[in-house]
C-alpha cells in the first residue's frame, strides 16, 4: 500500500458528494429541492447586508453550497458498533445522545459529525443515526422475529470492513483504498426495493410502527433523506408548496427571528415506493413502502445550557398550548404561541452574548490591532467590544434538536401529530452498543468559543493578565 495520505476531511467530501449523487438519481424531488434552495439563498443573501457580511468568511459559501445532513436507522448494536468504525474513517465521530421515546418513537440517536473547527468548515457532513430499541415491541413473539431476522443479515460489505480495519491499522488509507472505501461504504446506505420478508410479515410489523418495519424489513439502512441547508426557511416552505411538494404542518424548532436559534427544519412527505415482497419459493407480491423524503433546514447559533434550558421550557409552553394534528389543524395558532413565547428571548445577537444564552466566536478587529501597538487597551471583553476592537460572530448550531426530530420521523410515518409523552432515555445502552461515549456538543461550543477568544485576545496582547468575566 501507498502511503495512508488521503485525510479524512476529502475522504467525508468524496463520499457526501457520491450520496448525494446516488440520492439524487433515486429521488429526483431531493434534486429540485436543492435547486430551490440555492436560489433561495442567493436572493437571501443579496437582500441582507448582515448575512453576506458573516458570509463573507474565507469558506462560509462554499460550505453553505455543500452542506448536508442525512439519516439512517439501524436494528442491531452490532449495526452500531461497526458504523461508528465507518463514519470515523471519514472523520465523524458521534455527538449528542437522543432520545426520539419522548415523542413515541422507538429508537436513540445520535448523530456521527465532524468535530474541529477546522473540519467542520472543511465540509460538515453530518448522519442522524438511530437505533431500534428492540424492547419497545410489547409482542414477545414479534420481538423474536424482528430479532431473527435482523441478526441474519449483513449491512456491510465485506470489502468495507477490511479497509476500515486497514485505515485503523495505519492511521489512514492510501488514495486507492479511498477511493475504494467511498464506494464500498456506499453500498450501505443503497436503496433496496426487495424486502427481505413476506407482505404478511411487513404488514405485522408496520402495525406495531412504521419504523420497525422500515428497518427491520429490508437489506440495509437506506440513506432516508439528505438535506440542504437554507438561510430562509420559510421562503423555501412558501415556494415548496407553489412547486407541488407538500411540506407538513409546521416548522419545527424555534419561530422565525432576526438572530436564528439553533435549528428550523421542515420535511415534505416520504413518498409512496413500489416493493418486491418475498414470497413463498419462487413469487413475489409486489407491495408498497414509504420511507425516503425531503427536507431542509435553517441553522441559528447555538446556545448554552442557560439558553437551551429556556428553548426547551418555551417550546414545551408553547405545546402545552396548542396541540397540532396529523392534517396540521391549529398550525396557525401554533405557530402564533410559538412565537408569543420566544418574546423571551433577545432577538439581538449582543444581548444574547451579554445574557450567557448563546456562544460566540471572537476576533480581533484591525483597528483592535492598530490599537494594541499604541498599547493600554481595556482589560475587559465587553468594553473592547464596545470600541470595536473585538468582532462576536454566533457559533453555528451544528446538531439535532430531539422533539425536532421526532416530528420530522412522525410526519413520514403518517403520525404526524404532535404528542408528549414521558421520556425513555437509555444513553448508557447506546454507549455501550456503539462501544464509546457520545461526545457532549456543548463542550464542543464551549471550547471553540474559548479558543477564539484566546487566540483574540492575544493578538491585542491583552491575553495573559485577562480574566474572563463571566463564563458561559
Ligand atoms: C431521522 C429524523 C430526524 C432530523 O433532521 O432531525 C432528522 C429519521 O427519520 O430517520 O432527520
Ligand atoms: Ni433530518
Amino acid at each position: 500500500m501507498a502511503a495512508p495520505n488521503v485525510s479524512s476531511d476529502e475522504i467525508r467530501t468524496w463520499f457526501s458528494r457520491a450520496m448525494s449523487t446516488m440520492y439524487r438519481a433515486e429521488v429526483p424531488q431531493y434534486g429540485a429541492l436543492t435547486e430551490l434552495v440555492a436560489e433561495v439563498n442567493a436572493a437571501t443573501l443579496s437582500a441582507e447586508a448582515a448575512l453576506r457580511a458573516q458570509f463573507r468568511q474565507p469558506g462560509e459559501l462554499d460550505r453553505l453550497g455543500i452542506e448536508r445532513h442525512g439519516a439512517i436507522r439501524l436494528g442491531t448494536a452490532t449495526e452500531l458498533f461497526h458504523i461508528r468504525r465507518l463514519f470515523a474513517v471519514m472523520g465523524m465521530h458521534p455527538v449528542g445522545y437522543y432520545d426520539l421515546s419522548v415523542a413515541g418513537v422507538p429508537v436513540h440517536a445520535t448523530a456521527f459529525r465532524p468535530v474541529a473547527d477546522a473540519a467542520l468548515h472543511a465540509n460538515p457532513f453530518r448522519i442522524f443515526t438511530s437505533l431500534l430499541r428492540l424492547e419497545l415491541i410489547e409482542d414477545p413473539a414479534l420481538r423474536h422475529e424482528a430479532s431473527r431476522i435482523l441478526t441474519a443479515r449483513r449491512i456491510f460489505t465485506p470489502r468495507v470492513l477490511e479497509l476500515v480495519s486497514a485505515f485503523e491499522a495505519n492511521g489512514g488509507l492510501d488514495a486507492a483504498g479511498a477511493e475504494e472505501f467511498v464506494r464500498e461504504a456506499l453500498e450501505t446506505f443503497r436503496w433496496h426495493s426487495d424486502a427481505t420478508v413476506d407482505l404478511a410479515t411487513y404488514r405485522q410489523l408496520h402495525a406495531v410502527h412504521g419504523l420497525i418495519a422500515d428497518i427491520v424489513c429490508f437489506r440495509g439502512p437506506h440513506i432516508n433523506h439528505l438535506t440542504p441547508r437554507t438561510l430562509d426557511i420559510d421562503a423555501v416552505q412558501a415556494a415548496m408548496s407553489e412547486r407541488g411538494m407538500a411540506p407538513k404542518a409546521v416548522i419545527e424548532g424555534p419561530p422565525r427571528r432576526r438572530c436564528p436559534i439553533l435549528l428550523r427544519q421542515t420535511s415534505f412527505k416520504a413518498l409512496e415506493e413500489k416493493i418486491r415482497f418475498q414470497d413463498g419459493q419462487d413469487g413475489a407480491t409486489v407491495g408498497t413502502h414509504k420511507a425516503r423524503f425531503g427536507e431542509i433546514e435553517q441553522r441559528g447559533v447555538a446556545l448554552t445550557t442557560k439558553g437551551r434550558r429556556l428553548y426547551d421550557a418555551l417550546l414545551a409552553a408553547a405545546r402545552d398550548e396548542v396541540r397540532v394534528d396529523a392534517l396540521g389543524a391549529n398550525a396557525g395558532d401554533y405557530d402564533a404561541a410559538l412565537a408569543a413565547r420566544f418574546r423571551a428571548v433577545p432577538d439581538d445577537w449582543a444581548k444574547l452574548r451579554a445574557e450567557g444564552l448563546a456562544f460566540f466566536r471572537y476576533t480581533a478587529t484591525e483597528a483592535g490591532i492598530a490599537a494594541a501597538r499604541l498599547g493600554g487597551l481595556p482589560e475587559d471583553v465587553d468594553a473592547l467590544i464596545a470600541c470595536g476592537f473585538l468582532r462576536i460572530d454566533p457559533i453555528i448550531y451544528e446538531d439535532f434538536l430531539p422533539i425536532s426530530a421526532a416530528g420530522i420521523f412522525q410526519s413520514n410515518l403518517d403520525t404526524d401529530g404532535q404528542r408528549n409523552v414521558l421520556a425513555n432515555a437509555s444513553r448508557a445502552q447506546f454507549e455501550q452498543r456503539l462501544g464509546a461515549d457520545v461526545l457532549d456538543e456543548l463542550d464542543l461550543y464551549a471550547q471553540s468559543q474559548a479558543v477564539s477568544m484566546q487566540e483574540a485576545l492575544a493578538q491585542l496582547g491583552v491575553g495573559q493578565s485577562f480574566r474572563l468575566k463571566r463564563p458561559a
